[in-house]
C-alpha cells in the first residue's frame, strides 16, 4: 500500500484538519510530519469544535492509529493539554496515538528565545507563533536537540540542563525584556514529561515500513502551508520545517516512490497570519467581509488573519514544488453574496507580466493581476451535492481546474464534517 499525503497549498489554515478527519476513515494510519503546536487544526462534528496542535487530525476515529513523526517537534506541556482535552472530549487515546522517538522536543526554554528573537527583530518580526517552533529546529539542525527517545535514557536530564543553561546565556545576549520564571517553567515541563513517557515511543520509520508491507494505508498529514515551507516559502517570514511534500519524506521516513496520491487544499481566497508579503491581500470592506464571514482568526493565537483574493500564481507555485494530485477546495460558502470575484492569474513586476512566483514578492515589487468573475448569491452552507452548486461557482471551480491541469475532488461549504461536497 502507498502513503498518500494532504498539505496546504497557500499560508496556512486551509483547512486540513477537517479533511484529513473526512478521509480518516479510508485510512489505517495517520501521521504528522512537521510543524508542532504553532498548527491548529480545527475540527467540527456533532455540533462541537475541537482544536488540535500536535495530535493528528485522525483521532477522533475509532480505529486509525494516529503518529506524531520525526519531522515534528513537541512541546510536552501543550502535548498534555491536548490530551486532557481528547480525555474531557470522552477519546480514549492510550491505544491509537503513538509518537516517533526521533520527534525533537520543544523545551521552555526554546519558547523564551523565541519571544527574545521576536521582541529584537522590532517591526521586522516575523510575527510566530510564540511556540518555540524556529529554536527548537534551530537545535535540531544544530544537532543539541533533545528527542523523544532521550526520554528513555538516564543521562537526559544532564543533556536538558546544560541546554537550558546555554539559552538562558542566549536569552540574555539577546538584551530585550523577556519576563520568566523558569523554575515554575520546569515544574511544569517535568510533569508534562511523564504524561508524555506514558505514551508509546517508537521506531517510526520502521513502524510505517511494516504498515505498507502488510497492506496499511497511510495519510501524512501536513501542516501550516506550502508558502510557509523553510526553502520554498517567502523567506524569512515562514516556519521552521519543510511544509511541501518533501517535508513528508523528511519528516516520516516513507521513501519519495511510495508517495501515490497529493491531496493539496486550498481556501477560495486567500488569509495569512503573522508578518510577510501577501500580494492578494484586501484593506477594504471586502477583505473585511471575508475575514468576518470567514471566521479567519488564528486558531492556536487568536490573531485575525489577514484576508485576500485567490492567487493563482502562488497557487500554482505550490502545486508544482509539492506534485499535487487532486485538489481541493474550502471555504466556498465564505464567498457567496460577493458580486464579483477576482482571481489573481498573473503579477505586473518591476513593470513586465509574469506568471511564475520571482523570488521578491513584496508590494513594492509585485501587483497583481486579476481576472474578474461573476459571483452568486446562494447560500451553500446546506448544499450537499456537486449539482447543486451555483452555475457562477462551477464556473469559478472550472476555470482554477483548468489553469492547474488538476481537477477539485471536493469543494468545502463549511466547517462541519457533513458540509463536504464531492465533486
Ligand atoms: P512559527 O510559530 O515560528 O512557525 O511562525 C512562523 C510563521 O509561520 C506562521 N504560522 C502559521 N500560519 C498560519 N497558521 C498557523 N497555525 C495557527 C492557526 C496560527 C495562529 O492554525 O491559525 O493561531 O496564529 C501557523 N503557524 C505558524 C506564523 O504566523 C509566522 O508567520
Ligand atoms: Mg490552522
Amino acid at each position: 500500500m502507498a502513503v498518500d499525503l494532504l498539505l496546504g497549498l497557500q499560508w496556512g489554515d486551509e483547512g486540513k484538519g477537517k479533511i484529513v478527519d473526512v478521509f480518516t476513515k479510508q485510512y489505517d494510519i495517520i501521521a504528522r510530519f512537521q510543524g508542532g503546536p504553532n498548527a491548529g487544526h480545527t475540527l467540527e462534528f456533532d455540533g462541537k469544535k475541537h482544536v488540535l496542535h500536535t495530535i493528528p487530525s485522525g483521532i477522533f476515529h475509532e480505529n486509525a492509529v494516529n503518529l506524531v513523526g520525526n519531522g515534528v517537534v513537541i512541546d510536552p506541556v501543550i502535548f498534555k493539554r491536548e490530551l486532557d482535552n481528547l480525555t474531557k472530549s470522552g477519546v480514549d487515546y492510550s491505544k491509537k496515538l503513538i509518537i516517533s522517538r526521533k520527534a525533537h522536543l520543544i523545551l521552555p526554554t526554546h519558547r523564551l528565545l523565541d519571544a527574545a528573537s521576536e521582541a529584537s527583530k522590532g517591526k521586522a518580526k516575523i510575527g510566530s507563533t510564540l511556540k518555540g517552533i524556529g529554536p527548537t529546529y534551530m537545535d535540531k539542525t544544530g544537532r543539541n536537540g533533545i528527542r523523544v527517545g532521550d526520554l528513555e535514557l538516564s543521562d537526559w536530564k544532564e543533556k536538558y540542563r546544560t541546554l537550558a543553561d546555554k539559552h538562558e546565556a542566549m536569552i540574555s545576549f539577546y538584551n530585550v525584556d523577556v519576563q520568566y520564571n523558569l523554575e515554575e517553567l520546569e515544574a511544569e515541563f517535568f510533569k508534562a514529561i511523564e504524561t508524555l513517557k506514558s505514551l508509546q515511543f517508537i521506531d517510526s520509520e520502521e513502524y510505517l515500513y511494516q504498515a505498507q508491507k502488510s497492506g496499511k494505508s497511510i495519510l501524512a498529514e501536513g501542516a501550516q502551508g506550502s508558502l510557509l515551507d523553510i526553502d520554498f516559502g517567502t523567506y524569512p517570514f515562514v516556519t521552521s520545517s519543510n511544509t511541501t511534500a518533501a517535508g513528508a519524506c523528511t519528516g516520516l521516513g516513507v521513501a519519495p516512490n511510495q508517495i501515490k496520491e497529493v491531496f493539496g487544499i486550498f481556501k477560495a481566497y486567500t488569509t495569512r497570519v503573522g508578518s510577510g508579503p501577501f500580494p492578494t491581500e484586501l484593506f477594504d470592506e471586502d477583505g473585511e467581509r471575508m475575514g468576518r464571514i470567514g471566521k479567519e482568526f488564528g486558531a492556536t493565537t487568536g490573531r485575525p488573519r489577514r484576508c485576500g483574493w485567490l492567487d493563482m500564481v502562488a497557487l500554482k507555485y505550490a502545486v508544482q514544488v509539492s506534485g499535487v494530485t487532486q485538489l481541493i477546495m474550502m471555504k466556498a460558502d465564505v464567498l457567496s453574496g460577493f458580486e464579483t470575484l477576482k482571481i489573481c492569474t498573473a503579477y505586473n513586476y518591476r513593470g513586465e507580466e509574469i506568471t511564475h512566483l520571482p523570488y521578491n514578492i513584496e508590494a513594492e515589487n509585485v501587483t497583481p493581476v486579476y481576472t474578474h468573475f461573476k459571483g452568486w448569491k446562494e447560500d451553500l452552507t446546506k448544499l450537499s451535492s456537486a449539482d447543486e452548486l451555483p452555475k457562477e461557482l462551477k464556473e469559478y471551480i472550472t476555470y482554477i481546474e483548468k489553469e492547474l491541469e488538476i481537477p477539485i475532488k471536493i469543494v468545502s461549504v463549511g466547517p462541519d464534517r457533513l458540509q463536504t461536497i464531492e465533486m
